[in-house]
């Protein structure tokens, strides 16, 4: 039975970088993820004949989001929807398998590199036909119509079986059970060299992937295990769990400690990778080398050539703007275009459509392609195994080689976070409020030849995005970039992005830390940290 519910508007139900983020109990209210989905429906003009990809990471909530989902979809007449078993869906997955089956879109629940529970985060967001996440005009429609929302339909109707691969209906609505990894792990097997690599598996290579309990586990068993066999309890905490297993999914030095600590260790693997909640994300690491995500970028794309789905040669290459310049050397060096946008995945979704790039990244351990419009994290990881299984180097010997070869971006990000939002949009504002004044003044032995406010038009529409980030220039190509994290639930986090070149006749071998100890200076002096925010030192360093 087809039921209407009255509501009244919530605040705040606005998508930030990738979708909208809350604490899950913020959306185990009632009616606050129906409003959503609703306004998500009212956006895309409806869901009646439709199609829908739905799934998540698995976190705690996400089946019984994804049960609210069908149940409202079926009501407004959606013709069908294409559900990972137990609704799991990697992020990359989703993407993939809006575009396999050319459906009219995805919901992906997911606060990526969060933690999860009932006390910590949970997300929701719509990806578009093309597989991407709504682009700003699409989110902004969004919000506009929870601002309003009277009501919603739904069906009554009993719980879908998630657990069973195949076909049922709900009400009018086909839905579809599908193995959640079965096409992603087909996709990546015709980009990358599976004989190479499957090969230096035989013939001792190690690895370590550390799936974090998160979503990523069966597809990393079932890839680098059974496909290309390597060794049994290669991928470590492999069973993704409503709360990843008190772990803090994200891949980056501080949160995957453990994989760290072993690849800095005496027995350590030849590599190691990690990936995030959704799967979107990734971390590399050599055995006693840790390879930046900025560097990551840069490296794949010299290399993408080796593999298979990239023999062709690339189209461009393109990063968001905090992203080191490293990846720009690189497409200088090859004649390719490079692009330069905001933060997010969803600015390179029209650059991929219209085949001006191949390759995307971003700082925040992100890498993808043209293969899917998300980022993704074991298809870095493949590309990276299919690198080194053709040049048959160490990862340390070709990080080298590339700094030798292009010079090095020393680079860093300091986070500060759960700031008094008033307080650190204050500090915002009044660095926005002093840039006119900056230019051409010096600051520890630094010049600064220009400081701005990023702002992006985006070459395939026209679409203008503003404010997305303060940027100190020096005269020697260094860089400050600060802005304020739009996936935070708690308070604010201040981002402050520092980036050096030095070329590849100078000191490549230091710690990032000391090399760009001047510019960390500055960077608290021009925007007064301490003085704003009461803080000194960053709680997480990338
Ligand atoms: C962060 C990263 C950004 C990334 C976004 C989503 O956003 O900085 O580069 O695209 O997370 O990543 P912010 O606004 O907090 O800086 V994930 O893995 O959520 O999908
Ligand atoms: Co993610």
């Amino acid at each position: 039975m087809i039921r209407t519910i009255q509501t009244t508007p919530f605040d705040g139900q606005k998508p930030g970088t990738s979708g909208l983020r809350k604490k899950t109990r913020v959306f185990m209210q009632p009616h606050y993820l129906e409003t959503f989905v609703q306004a998500v429906f009212d956006a895309i003009g409806g869901a009646e004949g439709k199609c829908f990809v739905v799934g998540g990471d698995g976190r705690f909530y996400n089946d019984t989001a994804v049960q609210i989902i069908l149940a409202m979809a079926a009501a407004q007449g959606a013709a069908s929807a294409i559900v990972g078993q137990g609704g799991i869906l990697s992020t990359p997955a989703a993407s993939h398998l809006i575009r396999l089956n050319k459906t009219d879109g995805g919901i992906i629940l997911s606060a990526s590199h969060n933690p999860g529970g009932e006390d910590e985060d949970f997300g929701i967001k719509f990806n578009m036909p093309n597989g991407g996440p709504a682009p700003e005009q699409v989110t902004d429609a969004m919000y506009a119509a929870t601002k309003t929302m009277a009501q919603y339909t739904t069906l009554d109707a009993p719980d879908v079986d998630l657990n069973t691969i195949g076909t049922t209906h709900l009400g009018g609505m086909l839905v579809q059970i599908v193995d959640p990894v079965t096409d992603y792990a087909a996709l990546m097997e015709t980009l990358f060299d599976f004989p190479a690599i499957r090969a230096r598996f035989a013939a001792g290579f190690t690895m370590r992937m550390d799936s974090m309990c998160a979503v990523t586990g069966p597809y990393a068993r079932e890839i680098f295990e059974n496909r290309l066999g390597a060794a049994r309890g290669t991928v470590t905490h492999a069973t993704p769990l409503p709360d990843f297993g008190g772990m803090h999914p994200d891949p980056n030095p501080t949160w995957a400690h453990e994989l760290m600590a072993e690849m800095m260790g005496p027995n350590a693997p030849d590599f190691g990778a990690a990936s995030d909640g959704d799967g979107d994300r990734n971390m590399v690491v050599g055995r006693g080398i840790y390879v930046s995500p900025s560097d990551s970028l840069a490296i794949l794309a010299a290399n993408a050539h080796l593999a298979p789905g990239y023999a062709q040669g690339l189209k461009g290459i393109a990063r968001s703007m905090p992203t080191s310049a490293a990846a720009d050397r690189v497409a200088a060096a090859m004649g390719l275009p490079a692009f330069e946008t905001p933060t997010g995945w969803k600015f390179f979704g029209n650059l991929l459509d219209a085949n001006k790039c191949t390759l995307c990244g971003e700082e925040s351990f992100g890498t993808g392609s043209d293969h899917v419009r998300e980022k993704d994290g074991l298809w870095a990881v493949l590309l990276w195994l299919n690198i080194l299984a053709v040049r048959n180097q160490s990862v340390t010997e070709i990080l080298t080689d590339h700094w030798q070869t292009y010079g090095r971006n020393y680079y860093s990000r300091h986070d500060f976070e759960a700031i008094e939002t008033a307080k650190a949009d204050q500090m915002m504002a009044a660095l926005r409020a002093k840039l006119p004044q900056l230019t051409n003044t010096e600051t520890h032995g630094m010049t600064i030849a220009r400081a701005d406010d990023f702002a992006y038009t985006d070459p395939v529409d026209g679409s203008v995005s503003t404010h997305q980030g303060v940027r100190i220039l020096f005269t020697d190509d260094s860089r400050i970039v600060y802005r304020l994290s739009g996936t935070g639930t708690q308070g604010a986090t201040l981002r402050v992005y520092l980036e050096r070149y030095e070329p590849s006749s100078g000191n490549l071998n230091l710690d990032p830390q000391t090399a760009l100890a001047p510019i960390i200076q500055a960077a608290h002096d021009i925007a007064q940290i301490n003085a704003n925010t009461g803080r000194t030192e960053p709680d997480v360093i990338t």
